[in-house]
């Protein structure tokens, strides 16, 4: 962990009832899947949620009314942000496996898709962050990677519990152009790098450097609200839009 903390805004998806058996003590509780974001100016892209199915995560109180999935160690850290029933205290509910969350319908603020599932990703870390990433590929090289790899590999679908419907119909959405990759940057920069597998580390940090320049300096918006302006402009602006209809929260850590 950083000397200097790092603020994400916390996109909060809701899990769209009924809810599964083993979500039972949460019954009549508004209950988030809660994903950490440095590119809430993306949210219109989103195709699916990540997990890892291995992770540990737990379902904890925010209020009388919330729910937050997360892992542990980020319930802690909500809880000194005022973000717990009790100050300072995380109260798990239900304790939770990512397999428990893959498969699960979601309703993603400012989405374009009125639905997107929670899917297994093999690369996601579980000391960042809430250990939830909200996936877009359009811009973010990593959840292309490990989109186009559940999408093309069946075998590999099946072995994690995938089923067909929750990926095959969700495609990349163009949602920033930018002059030096399009307006798919994620998907332009992974095929100029020939990168094959979201396990090429190296390669993936690169691509993500170069968008990072490309679409937050060059880019500009073509949906949405903001649609014309500069992604730097836009956005803060989408990013306190989401918090003021208590779509997303500030989380540091
Ligand atoms: B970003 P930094 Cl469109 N494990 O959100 C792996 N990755 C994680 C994570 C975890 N536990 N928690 C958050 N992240 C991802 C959008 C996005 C992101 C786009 C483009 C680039 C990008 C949609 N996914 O990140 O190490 C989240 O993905 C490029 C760095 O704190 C989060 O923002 O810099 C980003 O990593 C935070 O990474």
């Amino acid at each position: 962990e950083g000397v200097i903390p790092q603020e994400y805004t916390l996109i909060k998806m809701e899990v769209i009832p009924p809810l599964p058996p083993k979500f039972r003590p949460l019954e009549g509780r508004k209950v988030y899947l809660v994903a950490a974001t440095l590119r809430p100016e993306t949210m219109y892209g989103q195709t699916n949620a990540w997990v890892l199915p291995e992770g540990k995560y737990g379902a904890f109180e925010i209020n009388e009314t919330d729910i937050f999935i997360s892992t542990g160690r980020a319930a802690l850290n909500l809880a000194y942000q005022k973000l717990s029933r009790v100050p300072e205290k995380p109260t798990c509910l239900v304790e939770l496996t990512g397999n428990d969350l893959i498969g699960l319908p979601l309703r993603a603020p400012l989405a374009f898709n009125e639905t997107v599932y929670s899917l297994p990703m093999l690369s996601i870390l579980t000391d960042k962050g809430t250990g939830i990433v909200t996936s877009v590929p359009s811009d973010s090289p990593d959840d292309f990677m490990s989109l186009y790899e559940l999408k093309s590999k069946p075998a590999f679908r099946a072995k994690l519990g995938v089923k067909d419907e929750w990926i095959l119909p969700f495609d990349v959405i163009p949602i920033i152009d930018t002059p030096e990759f399009g307006d798919k940057a994620a998907e332009k920069v992974c095929l100029d790098m020939k990168i094959k597998s979201p396990n090429e580390r190296e390669k993936l940090d690169e691509a993500k450097k170069k968008i990072y320049k490309g679409g937050f300096y060059e880019g500009t918006m073509l949906v949405g609200e903001y649609a014309g302006m500069r992604v730097q402009d836009a956005k803060n602006l989408i990013k306190n839009r989401l918090i003021e209809h208590g779509e997303a929260v500030i989380y540091s850590e």
